[in-house]
């Protein structure tokens, strides 16, 4: 008769995970344990919308323009403040950042002020949700810096080197949680019938053999000379060409799951006819950052172009970045042909 504690079959939680990982961080507290499951209720909550999106009149605009001068979808909103509503009270938070608002969010004065800062971009892709294309919550926890008391803008523009957790939830055919909080990259989906994250993709590492390359390639006449030169290796000009297929869905954490759990390359690059956006479109805080942060936990890469992208300092909190992420040695191809050919 074997014991109950030998028996297989063990169920691994998100919680029952995070709660482990923190074993990793002698100095833990449990704050950071505390605010991934409050990040992963989130993610259920917006689940239980977009599942639903059709249903329940959560399609379409909420008919205002957000900081980014982009319609701001009904689930957007939805998600933004369903994210603000389960952390604006518990005391983990010194403050946040979304991408909804132009500022840092600061904790309201009736709750306590914590240790941590969520950045987030509450619903990336959110143009897909009338498509039923999937889409994604991306986000990344940074230490403050300040000692005390309503976090501030320094605390808020850190580099991604410094992050102490990050990931994405995407919401497609299942809904999947995969973060890091620095011990390798753990993917979870989530089982509707019991309502909880159970891991189903442990210390995922990007293939060494890449499959897949992703860009909108609508605007390569719009690219640089390098990254045009980059495009045409992927597409098989040169003779070391890797054999990969183009799949690009227009929604970021789907492209960059698919790429981190099948080998690939997905670039953004500035696109060099919009004067408007000299830096490209991603931005760096809350989208580019936490994915380079789990694409390196990975054994890839991810970089601007010219250098990698978890040293950039960022300088305003909007700041945008060009994005080449993925399996290391196809971004470092990138780079060498815009280092070569600009
Ligand atoms: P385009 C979505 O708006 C997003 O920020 C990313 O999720 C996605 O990869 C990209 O922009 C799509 O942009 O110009 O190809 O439609």
């Amino acid at each position: 008769m074997i014991t109950k504690t030998e028996e297989p079959g063990q169920i691994m939680t998100i919680e029952r995970h995070i709660l482990e990982e923190q074993r990793h961080h002698p100095e833990a507290t449990g704050v950071l344990t505390q605010l991934l499951y409050d990040i992963a209720l989130a993610g259920k909550v917006i689940a239980s919308r977009t599942v639903r999106a059709g249903l329940v009149e959560i399609l379409g605009q909420t008919g205002d323009i957000n900081v980014q001068g982009e319609m701001v979808q009904k689930l957007d909103r939805f998600a933004d403040l369903t994210i603000y509503r389960l952390n604006d009270h518990t005391g983990r938070l010194a403050a946040l950042v979304s991408e909804e608002d132009q500022y840092p969010i600061p904790i309201p004065e009736k709750y306590p002020c914590g240790k941590y800062i969520l950045l987030y971009d509450p619903i990336d892709g959110s143009s897909n949700i009338d498509y039923n294309i999937p889409v994604g919550t991306i986000f990344a926890v940074h230490r403050r810096i300040t000692a005390e008391g309503p976090g501030t803008l320094e605390d808020t523009l850190q580099p991604g080197n410094n992050l102490a957790a990050a990931g994405y939830i995407l919401y497609g055919s299942s809904t999947m949680l995969v973060y890091s909080t620095g011990q390798g990259v753990h993917g979870f989906t989530l089982d509707p019938q019991v309502g909880e994250f159970l891991l189903s993709h442990p210390n995922i590492r990007i293939p060494d053999k890449p499959a897949y390359f992703s860009a909108n390639l609508g605007y390569r006449s719009r690219w640089s000379e390098g990254v045009a030169r980059f495009t045409d290796y992927l597409l098989g000009a040169e003779a070391e060409s890797p054999r990969l297929s183009l799949r690009y869905v227009g929604s970021l954490a789907a492209d960059f799951h698919r790429n981190l759990l099948a080998g690939g390359v997905y670039y953004y690059p500035v696109d060099t006819k919009d004067s408007k956006k000299p830096q490209g479109k991603l931005r760096l805080a809350y989208e580019a950052a936490p994915l380079a942060f789990l694409a390196e936990q990975a054994g890839g890469y991810a970089s601007d172009g010219t250098r990698a992208i978890l040293e950039i300092q960022p300088e305003v909190l909007h700041q945008r970045t060009p994005l080449f992420i993925g399996s290391r040695p196809l971004v470092e191809k990138a780079e060498e042909l815009i280092r070569l050919h600009g």
